[in-house]
């Protein structure tokens, strides 16, 4: 063997930089299901399905082009457990002349591949991930040059460097941004198109069983396991995305309904992250849309947002604050994750919903995950690590160089405001503008306190005033403050007590 070629389980196409010179006759590639990763977080059953089953096909696909491919599944007797292990199983068996990989997505992994050079004494080319539109380096350049790292700035960036929804020098419509239009609710809809569902092959149904089987007390279960395994199916479902929910997408994309988890969100980050599509060809697909008249600019200047924008972004701010971003708790927020994370056995209407779905679907839209998820826990005062890893485990789109920075920075402001310019904290008032949840609840949203009332009225006030040391001095929560201080010693006493006797009835493992 002349190159041994490793593959991860999120590097799934063939225009990989480690594939660009790769010879079906003289190089090797190697790719293995193992247990170190499928352990380092409790991941979901869909999610480990998912990667197995898309890795098991994009095996397929490269023998089919010729090459060699040495898969390991993780039920084969002889699997050493761990990426540098079958490493070197590999090498052992097969003496390569060299191992070439693209840059893991994530620290942990990326520093193993490091250490390979000397472990095995053979040289290791570790190549750039061109799946991103822009490279670390330029990222951390960007960075320097500025006072402050505001993703608004950064996108518009983007947007000339890549000349999407460009008009020569000036953005398409006038404005750069569009979300001032994109914050209405949602009302339930039955002739909403549905997504594609892609039912299992028999590569999927073997996974689905050895999932079944070896993670059995994971969270969920694979019954209705339908995500596409493919590039062919995730082009599939791209296309459905572009024609049937793009047009209407931004408009709602902040709302959210008890009824429709999915509503038109386009559902591809999990194909996006593993690598079965490519970010810029499905930016470049909706571009077309909306050029074409089959969508309007609302729609698709934030779903381009979304993925020039704060998807570089964050993988950007990950390799800038890694590894010690991971323990950012500027709030120093220690409490466990209530047993409801798991179960979403609550009566709070609209974290027993989105936590429902989540074990269902392996997915929440990002208002979902942002303001119910991540707003009570950050109220509440979680510990931010167990959230992350949390988030880490449950959605099946999630990678650590995108979930982290998204939980730890936006979610939490654990990094006390390195990435976002105030806490993403809200009262049950913007929970009830933006969905039905509290149609249904038990909790009263337009209570502000006393047992009844909505746990995030009084958390809210709660969270400002714990934490007035670590917020006073944030320009942007001036009013806030002065709010607060308007309100007369009784309410005060009111919200902080309903918030304390909450936190003890959580804190006893009562049931809120
Ligand atoms: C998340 C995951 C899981 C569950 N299993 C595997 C695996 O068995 N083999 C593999 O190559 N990759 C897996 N992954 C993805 C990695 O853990 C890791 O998150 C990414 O490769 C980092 O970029």
């Amino acid at each position: 063997v002349r190159n041994l070629i490793f593959i991860l389980g999120d590097q799934l196409t063939l225009s990989l930089s480690s594939l660009e010179d790769a010879d079906p006759e003289q190089d090797l590639i190697l790719m293995c299901e193992v247990m170190q990763e499928a352990t380092y977080a409790h991941h979901h059953k869909l999610k480990i399905a998912l990667i197995f089953s898309a890795m098991r096909h994009f095996a397929i696909e490269l023998r089919e082009k010729g090459f060699q491919v040495r898969y390991v599944a993780l039920d084969d007797p002889d699997n050493a457990g761990s990426f540098t292990g079958e490493l070197a199983r590999t090498v052992a068996a097969t003496s390569p002349k060299r191992i070439i990989a693209t840059e893991a997505c994530e620290w942990r992994v990326l520093e193993m591949m490091e250490s390979w050079q000397s472990a095995f004494g053979l040289p290791v080319e570790i190549r750039a991930d061109t799946r991103f539109l822009l490279s670390k380096q330029a990222f951390q350049t960007w960075a320097q040059s500025r006072r402050s790292l505001t993703m608004e700035y950064f996108y518009r960036d983007m947007r000339r460097r890549t000349g999407l929804l460009m008009n020569g020098r000036d953005p398409e419509g006038g404005r750069w941004n569009f979300d001032a239009d994109n914050r209405k609710p949602a009302k339930p809809d039955l002739f909403r198109p549905t997504h594609p569902r892609f039912p299992p092959d028999t590569v999927t149904a073997d996974v689905l069983a050895l999932v079944e089987s070896i993670f059995a007390h994971n969270m969920g279960s694979t019954a209705r396991f339908s995500f596409a395994v493919t590039r062919a199916d995730a082009q599939k479902a791209a296309d459905a995305f572009v024609r049937d929910f793009l047009p209407d997408f931004g408009e709602t994309q902040d709302a959210m309904l008890k009824e429709e988890p999915f509503l038109n969100h386009s559902l591809l980050s999990f194909y996006i992250n593993i690598g079965l599509l490519d970010p810029f060809e499905i930016c470049r697909m909706a571009e077309r849309a909306y050029l074409e008249g089959r969508a309007p600019l609302n729609s698709v200047e934030g779903f381009i947002r979304q993925i020039i924008g704060w998807r570089e972004y964050i993988r950007g701010i990950y390799w800038l604050k890694m590894p010690g971003y991971k323990k950012s708790n500027i709030f120093n927020a220690k409490r466990p994750l209530p047993d409801f994370f798991w179960t979403g056995d609550t009566d709070m209407a609209c974290v027993a919903s989105v936590i429902t779905q989540t074990i269902t679907h392996a997915y929440a839209h990002h208002i979902q995950r942002l303001m119910v998820v991540g707003n009570f826990s950050m109220l509440a005062g979680l510990d931010p690590y167990a959230l992350h890893k949390w988030y880490l485990a449950v959605y099946a789109d999630a990678f650590e160089w995108v979930e982290l920075p998204n939980v730890i920075g936006m979610s939490q402001f654990a990094d006390g405001g390195f990435m976002s310019s105030k806490p993403y904290a809200a009262s049950g008032a913007y929970i009830a503008r933006m969905s039905n949840y509290c149609d249904s609840c038990r909790y009263d949203v337009s209570k502000k306190s006393g047992k009844d009332a909505c746990p995030f009225n009084a958390l809210y006030w709660d969270f400002i005033i714990r934490n007035a040391n670590s917020l006073s001095k944030n320009r942007r929560l001036t009013q806030t403050f002065a709010a607060w201080d308007r309100m007369s010693p009784e309410k005060k006493q009111a919200y902080r007590g309903s918030a304390s006797l909450f936190l003890q009835r959580l804190d006893d493992g009562e049931r809120v």
